[in-house]
This record gives structure tokens, C-alpha cells and sequence, in this order.
């Protein structure tokens, strides 16, 4: 059991029976950013919990951490570094010393550097949120090699550049505070499998009377959970929006203060929401009208009204105007003056980062490297040098990611990663379906066996996170590596001596986050107003809630809002009549997981989920091996058939390996490259398929592979 006490006096306790417990912070891309109490036993660790002294965690973790042990201790971890000797791609590798690993790495980067270090990208997300083990020394290596630079657009910067337009920055509603809510709006998310610590506050609400609403185009196990569930189109979200802010209006549910005071911009964008009668929307959203209606009574007459908005919204080619519109909704009514009142997509906003401290971007020292979106990279990898483009990328080295299975239209991510002449570093635990791709493949640590310190950008806490137990076989942190390379290189400079702990204490300023406090108790509270914008105050140029923004008209953007259609809307093609969204399976975090057995048992296999009605119009019967696919590629898999779809939309659940799909392949075969109105970001849910039974050759192929696994 876990000691109670709340003045606990350090973050390495000792318990009576010889274990301790170390605190930690999940490392994953959750908006949760649990704090972890690890236990420790002769220098192993037996248990992952939730830290029951933090508010936000409570002491639960969700199912995939707290089967941290399982996968740290898995038997396909990367132990010692290893060369390729195979093709590329065949996964054919001989281990090979760190010292011989590094030396050829070093030498082959800085043959490229001499000639244009442009031709150098280094390649990473989010496989930890970590500010360390994340672009703290790579920032600083990559920097001062004059690399270069990564666009970092894969999951959120179509909605946090709506934000930011709108509100001024990632911030928003404390999250503890929709407890105390009465309408919560629960939009383009699926709280309880990807935002589980979100969900109990909306229990709460409810228990206090509160009705809660889904937005969401499939019928998810939080729909299933909430009093009203709205399955509009994918990417229909803004025209929705305009068609509550259209009954706002002629209802006269405003708040018309706040909107004289605090926002800019109102009889423009009053004039397009008149556009938008609730007839319209409903036919854009393939919604009822009398739903849409009935939802805008609720946001008009229950307050305090809440909006969980989440990023499942903004993965269409309108993600970025579709946030700026629903962004708008809470100041309209006024629901900012309450603390339970108003919206929340991402709290990172809040975070004093010391970016440049710990990245170091004045190593550049005046150069500017060009900057490749990591969302296209496929495309990207098979340009050739030109005077649009630059250098020819050469030699990529990816850390914290598994791009070939979670970038947009995988056939050309292979096409790309499959080069005989990219020389390809991989820093990773398992052997991904991009470490297949790897000339070197370097074992890291695991969150428990490194320090680093979290941001969170679903609640306010900053957490520090212990090193629990030794690094397992030969793993090393990111860092490490990234200082081994420095020094064998010749880049010689201070910031390269810095160590772990040192990063993590330059992370922030001591003023704004108490470094004996995060060492002391694992996380440390911002100092945080409870109702941000109760009397304005959003940090736009204007300094109101921009509902025109003047900055994204003199970039040629429309100043206001707007519905912009997908790419590939519903309905558009007769040869693609499926609308296809991805989004992730429960009991996996994106690629992450998809090898743990106890976690992979729950999901089972990859499936594509279909209305009866669209699996009976081509025979598809549940359970089969349908063929989905468009003309970007095709994607083998089950068909569960299920009314958790509605008609004309198929959900493929992800993000599965390639190498554990039927053929080889997963959902991204069919994802395009084509990005986002704001933020550059990818269009993974603005995607058009066809579904058939799968014809012969994928059954073979099946058959096969069953019968080498057996
Ligand atoms: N268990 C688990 N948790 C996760 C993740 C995971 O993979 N697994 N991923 C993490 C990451 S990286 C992120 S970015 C966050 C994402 O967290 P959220 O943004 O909350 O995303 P999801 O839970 O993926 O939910 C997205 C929901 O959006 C719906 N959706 C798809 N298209 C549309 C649309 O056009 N409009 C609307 N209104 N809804 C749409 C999908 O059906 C899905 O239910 O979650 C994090 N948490
Ligand atoms: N079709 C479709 N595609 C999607 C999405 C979708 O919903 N649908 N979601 C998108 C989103 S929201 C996101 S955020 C991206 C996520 O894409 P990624 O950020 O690539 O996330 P993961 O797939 O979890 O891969 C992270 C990898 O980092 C490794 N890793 C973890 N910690 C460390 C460490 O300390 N050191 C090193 N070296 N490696 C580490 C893990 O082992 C894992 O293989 O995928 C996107 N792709
Ligand atoms: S993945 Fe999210 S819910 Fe699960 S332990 Fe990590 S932060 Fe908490
Ligand atoms: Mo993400």
C-alpha cells in the first residue's frame, strides 16, 4: 500500500520492507501528465501507481502505465546498439559497441555537415513529452550543427493556432473546475479513452445535475456515457458552431457586455453566423435540425457552460477555423466570467518555459536552416536538391518517434525511409516499424531509468521525474547520446557538459517553479488566476477575444472564421464514398504499446468499424478481412460491423504497426499529405475510402502469415 501522508520529505522514500518509492511523471502524450509513484525492489521495479498526493492523478493511472513494468521489462527491448546489415527495411541487424556505434555516426554526420549540414534533419515528437529527453541536448546539437530545423506539426498545430488567434495562446478553463459546471460540451474527444483524469470531473458534474454532451462523428465508449451525443461528418464542426452562435443570436441568449467589452470583431462575425441558419448546418453535418436546436437552447440558457474541446476536431483540411470558431462560442454568452464557464483545449500556454535555455537556438550563431514539416515527410525525403528546396535530405535521425507508422500516406514514408543512400540513425526502445529502417538502431531508457521534468497541457502542475532504476542492458537517454556525438565531433562548447539533473533545473526559472519543491513532492502548482478571462484580458494584440484577427488578414487569410470544407468531403467522390476517421485505439497511445502483449490482448487485431447499412450494401459481414482503400494505397483488416459508426463514415482504429497488420500495412496507407488550413498541420481524418470484401491475394497472404506465426 501507498503511504498516505502528505508530507512525505522526499521523492526517494524508503519503505519498512526495503523497497522504495521513487516519484515520477508519465511521459506520454496524454493531456493527464499523471505523477507516478514507482516501487522499488532490489534495484527492480515491481510497481507503476498513480500518486494519490496529486490532485490530478488521485491516485489512478490509466491501463497502459500502469503496465509500465511489463513493457520496461519487455523482452524485445533494445539492450545494446545495433547496425544494419540487411537491406534497408529488412530489419537485419548485428550488434555492434557503443564506442564503434558513435564513431561511424559521428563521422558519417560530419562528412554531410561539411557539405551542408541542411542536409542533416533530425526527426522526433512526442514519444515523451519530456522537456529533457526531448529537445533539450538534441536542440542544442542539431542547433549548433546548423541542421535542419523540424516543423513540429503532427498532432496539434492546426487547433493551436485557431487558439492562439483567437484567445491569444494554449489556455483556457482550469480543468478541475468543469466539476462545477452545468452543460459540458464534450468536442472532438474521446475523454474516457485518451483524457481519462478529465472524465471524473465530468462524473462529478453530473452527480451535481450538470448534462453532458459529446460531439463526435463515431459513438465512442464517452458518448455511450454522455446525455446527448451529436454524430456529425468529420470536419463539419465549424458550420456547427456558426449555427449555435445563428440561434444565440436570434434568441438573444447573449451576453451583450462581455461582447462590448471584451471581444473584437462581433458585427462581423454576427454577420456570417446569420449565414448559418440551423437548417443549413444541419444538412452540412448530416445532423438533425431540431438536435442542433436543442443543443443551442442548452449553451444559451445552462450556465455555467463548459467546452472540452480536443484535437480530434482539427485533423481536417478546416481543423484551424474550425477551433477559431468554436473558440468564439463562450464569449458570446458570457460563460468566461465564471470559473466553470468558458473552453479548454491545451493549458501549455501556461508553462514559463525555458526554451531557449535549454534548446539553445543562438547556436545557430546567425544561420538560418531551412525547416521541413515533419507531416510531410514522405514527399520530403524523395525531393531532390533544388533551389526551392535545398539540399537533398541525406541523413535523418530520428528520436522519440515511429514515423513510418504515424506519418500521413505511408507507401511514401516507406518510399522515402527505403532509400539505399539515407543514412538513418533510430534512437528508440523497440524495434519499430522506422527502426526496421535504421542503419544504426541505439537502445534508450525508458522514463523510469532518466530524469526529466514535465509541462502538461491538460492541467497546470509541472512534474519532475527520477531516474526509478538503472538503465536496463546498454540504454542511454537521448541526451547522452546527443553529448557523446557533440564532443566526438569536435562542437565544442559548454552547453554540451550540462547533465540531466542540470537541464531539468534550467527548464524554469526558480522563481516561477521551486526546484525543492518538485524534488521534494514530484510536481509544483502554477500560480494560476481560476477564471482567466472574467474580465478580459486575452493575451491578442487587441487584448480582447479576437473574433477578427487583423494579424491572420495580412497574411491573406480570411480575418474571420469560416467553414471550410475537407479536402475529401463526404460525399464527394463516387469511386471514394466513405469518409474515414483514425483515431486511436484505447489501450494504445498512438504507435506506443501496440507490442505490449497484456495491452495488444485487449485490442486484439486492427479493425475498421462499419454501419450495418454501409457493410450490408457490399456484403460485408462482421469479422471478415476487408480491402480499405483509395488511390494513395490499401489497408487489410476485420470489419467490425457496428452501429458505433453512423452511415457513410468507417473508423480505422489506430495506430497499429505495419508489421502486426494483415498485409503489411496500417490506416496511414491511406491518409494523404495535404495539410491544414492554419498550423500546417496533417489531415489524418479528411480521408475518403472504399471497402471490400477482401478478394483473394490478402486472404493468401494471410493465410501465410498465420502459418509462419504458428
Ligand atoms: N488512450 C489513448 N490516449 C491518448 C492517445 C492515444 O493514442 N490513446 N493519444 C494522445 C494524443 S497524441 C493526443 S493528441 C490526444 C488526443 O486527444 P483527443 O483530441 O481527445 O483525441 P481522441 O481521444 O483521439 O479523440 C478524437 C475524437 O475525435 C473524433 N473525431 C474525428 N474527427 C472528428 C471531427 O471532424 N469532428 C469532431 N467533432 N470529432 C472528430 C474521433 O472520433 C475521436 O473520438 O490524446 C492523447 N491520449
Ligand atoms: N492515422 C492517424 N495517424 C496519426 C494519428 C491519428 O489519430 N490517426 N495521431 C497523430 C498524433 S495526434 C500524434 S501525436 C502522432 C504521434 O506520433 P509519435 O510521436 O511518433 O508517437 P508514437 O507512435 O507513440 O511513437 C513514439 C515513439 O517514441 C519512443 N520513445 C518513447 N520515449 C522515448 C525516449 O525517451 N527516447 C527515445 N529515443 N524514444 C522514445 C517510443 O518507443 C515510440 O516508439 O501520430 C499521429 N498519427
Ligand atoms: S497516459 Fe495519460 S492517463 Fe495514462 S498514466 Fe500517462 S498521463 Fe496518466
Ligand atoms: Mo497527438
Amino acid at each position: 500500500m501507498l503511504p498516505h501522508e502528505p508530507s512525505r520529505p522526499s521523492s526517494l522514500s524508503s519503505a519498512a520492507n526495503g523497497s522504495t518509492r521513487v516519484l515520477g511523471a508519465c511521459p506520454h502524450d496524454c493531456p493527464d501528465t499523471c505523477s507516478l509513484v514507482t516501487t522499488v525492489q532490489a534495484g527492480v521495479a515491481v510497481r507503476v501507481q498513480g500518486n494519490p498526493d496529486h490532485a490530478h492523478t488521485g491516485g489512478v493511472l490509466c491501463n497502459k502505465v500502469s503496465r509500465y513494468t511489463e513493457r520496461t521489462y519487455h523482452p524485445e527491448r533494445l539492450l545494446r546498439p545495433q547496425k544494419r546489415v540487411g537491406p534497408k527495411g529488412s530489419g537485419r541487424f548485428v550488434e555492434v559497441g557503443w564506442d564503434d556505434a558513435l564513431a561511424d555516426i559521428a563521422a558519417r554526420l560530419s562528412a554531410i555537415a561539411r557539405r551542408d549540414p541542411q542536409a542533416i534533419l533530425p526527426y522526433s515528437y512526442a514519444g515523451t513529452m519530456g522537456l529533457v529527453q526531448g529537445e533539450s541536448m538534441a536542440g542544442r546539437f542539431f542547433h549548433r550543427l546548423g541542421a535542419s530545423l523540424l516543423d513540429r506539426t503532427i498532432c496539434a498545430s492546426a487547433g493551436a493556432e485557431g487558439l492562439v488567434q483567437t484567445l491569444g495562446g494554449k489556455l483556457g478553463m482550469r480543468i478541475q473546475h468543469f466539476a462545477e459546471s452545468r452543460l459540458i460540451l464534450i468536442w472532438g474527444s474521446n475523454s474516457i479513452g485518451s483524457n481519462l483524469h478529465f472524465w471524473r470531473h465530468v462524473q462529478e458534474a453530473k452527480r451535481r445535475g450538470a448534462r453532458v454532451v459529446c460531439i463526435d462523428p463515431r459513438r465512442t465508449e464517452t458518448a455511450d456515457k454522455c446525455h446527448e451525443h451529436l454524430a456529425l461528418l468529420p470536419g463539419t464542426d465549424a458550420a456547427l458552431a456558426f449555427a449555435l452562435m445563428h440561434e444565440l443570436i436570434v434568441h438573444d441568449w447573449l451576453d451583450h457586455a462581455y461582447l462590448a467589452d471584451h471581444t473584437l470583431g462581433w458585427p462581423e462575425l454576427r454577420a456570417r453566423a446569420l449565414e448559418w441558419p440551423v437548417e443549413r448546418a444541419a444538412a452540412v453535418c448530416g445532423l438533425p435540425a431540431e438536435q442542433i436546436r436543442a443543443l443551442a437552447r442548452d449553451y444559451g440558457t445552462l450556465g455555467p457552460a463548459a467546452i472540452r474541446l480536443n484535437y480530434g476536431m482539427q485533423r481536417v483540411r478546416g481543423g484551424g477555423n474550425a477551433t477559431r470558431a468554436i473558440a468564439c462560442l463562450p464569449a458570446l454568452v458570457g460563460a468566461w466570467r465564471h470559473p466553470a464557464g468558458g473552453l479548454l483545449m491545451s493549458s501549455s500556454s501556461n508553462f514559463p518555459v525555458q526554451r531557449a535555455a535549454l534548446q539553445r537556438p543562438d547556436l545557430l550563431a546567425g544561420r538560418r536552416p531551412r525547416t521541413i514539416n515533419m507531416s510531410t515527410i514522405g514527399d520530403d525525403l524523395l525531393r531532390e536538391a533544388g533551389p526551392a528546396f535545398g539540399p537533398r535530405i541525406e541523413a535523418l535521425v530520428v528520436y522519440n518517434s515511429n514515423p513510418v507508422a504515424v506519418a500521413p500516406d505511408s507507401a511514401q514514408v516507406v518510399r522515402g525511409f527505403a532509400r539505399e543512400d539515407l543514412f538513418t540513425v533510430v534512437l528508440e526502445h523497440f524495434r519499430t516499424d522506422t527502426a526496421d529502417y535504421a542503419d544504426y538502431l541505439l537502445p534508450a531508457t525508458t522514463q523510469l531509468e532518466h530524469w526529466d521534468i514535465h509541462p502538461s497541457y491538460g492541467h497546470t502542475d509541472v512534474l519532475l521525474n527520477r531516474p526509478a532504476i538503472a538503465p536496463q542492458g546498454e540504454a542511454r537517454p537521448n541526451t547522452a547520446v546527443f553529448r557523446e556525438l557533440a564532443q566526438r565531433m569536435g562542437l565544442d562548447d559548454p552547453a554540451f557538459r550540462d547533465d540531466d539533473e542540470a537541464l531539468c533545473r534550467q527548464a524554469f526559472a526558480p522563481a516561477q517553479v521551486d526546484f525543492d519543491t518538485l524534488l521534494r513532492q514530484g510536481f509544483a502548482s502554477l500560480r494560476l488566476p481560476e477564471a482567466p478571462f472574467a474580465h478580459g484580458g486575452f493575451p491578442t494584440p487587441s487584448g480582447k477575444c479576437e473574433f477578427f484577427s487583423a494579424r491572420l488578414a495580412a497574411q491573406g487569410h480570411d480575418g474571420l472564421p469560416d467553414h471550410l470544407p475537407n479536402h475529401e468531403a463526404a460525399g464527394s467522390s463516387a469511386a471514394y464514398p466513405l469518409a474515414m476517421i483514425s483515431p486511436p485505439a484505447r489501450n494504445f497511445l498512438n504507435s506506443t504499446f501496440v507490442n505490449v502483449t497484456s495491452l495488444r490482448d485487449i485490442e486484439r487485431e486492427p479493425v475498421l468499424e462499419i454501419h450495418p447499412q454501409d457493410a450490408a450494401a457490399r456484403g460485408i459481414a462482421d469479422g471478415t478481412v476487408v480491402r480499405v482503400f483509395n488511390a494513395r494505397g490499401e489497408y487489410a483488416c476485420k470489419a467490425d460491423v457496428t452501429d458505433r459508426a453512423r452511415p457513410g463514415v468507417v473508423h480505422g482504429l489506430g495506430i497499429w504497426w505495419r508489421k502486426s497488420g494483415l498485409a503489411g500495412t496500417n490506416v496511414n496507407q491511406l491518409t494523404s499529405q495535404r495539410l491544414t488550413d492554419l498550423g500546417r498541420a496533417p489531415t489524418f481524418y479528411d480521408c475518403l475510402v472504399e471497402v471490400e470484401t477482401a478478394p483473394a491475394p490478402v486472404a493468401t497472404h494471410l493465410a501465410a502469415a498465420d502459418a509462419t506465426a504458428a
